[in-house]
């Protein structure tokens, strides 16, 4: 079953919208299979952005995910990845559908709230990144009241 990165940026986690954001992919229908609050470092922060090193914004991006917490998170279920993204909606707020998670829940491209992987590559990269240890290993009694 395919897995998803999702991230709670350190903005989420101080406006306490942790528990808001787990909600929205556990009533989806997603399952948990890794969680962790935590800070990271700065050389981890731009290991994890390392493709847009070359962008103007890239200081402040890796500024912004080190000045505090965060809640790294895997997802699992069918097409998470592409799902998980529309979930979270644009990566401007301003283009973001309400609805959405960035859409209901934020206002500048920089406090943006949440990542999630952008491909089932960049998925497995994250993920192995942020959970070494790997994921849970546990299945839902409820699939199969999900899936047919
Ligand atoms: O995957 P996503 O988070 O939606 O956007 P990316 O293009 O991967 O950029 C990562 C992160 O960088 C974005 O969530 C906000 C920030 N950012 C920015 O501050 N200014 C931009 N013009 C583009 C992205
Ligand atoms: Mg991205």
């Amino acid at each position: 079953m395919e897995q998803t990165f999702i991230m709670i940026k350190p903005d989420g986690v101080q406006r306490n919208l942790v528990g808001e954001i787990i909600g929205r992919f556990e009533k989806k229908g997603f399952s948990l299979k890794g969680l962790k609050l935590l800070s990271v470092e700065r050389g981890f922060a731009e290991k994890h952005y390392e493709d847009l090193s070359s962008k103007p914004f890239f200081n402040g991006l890796v500024e912004y995910i080190i000045s505090g917490p965060v809640v790294a998170m895997i997802w699992e279920g069918k097409n998470v990845v592409t799902t998980g993204r529309k979930i979270i909606g644009a990566t401007n707020p301003s283009d973001s559908a309400p609805g959405t998670i960035r859409g209901d829940f934020a206002v500048d491209i920089g406090r943006n709230v949440i990542h999630g992987s952008d491909s089932v590559a960049s998925a497995r990269k994250e993920i192995a990144l942020w959970f070494p240890e790997g994921p849970v290993a546990w299945s839902s009694s409820l699939n199969h009241w999900i899936y047919e």
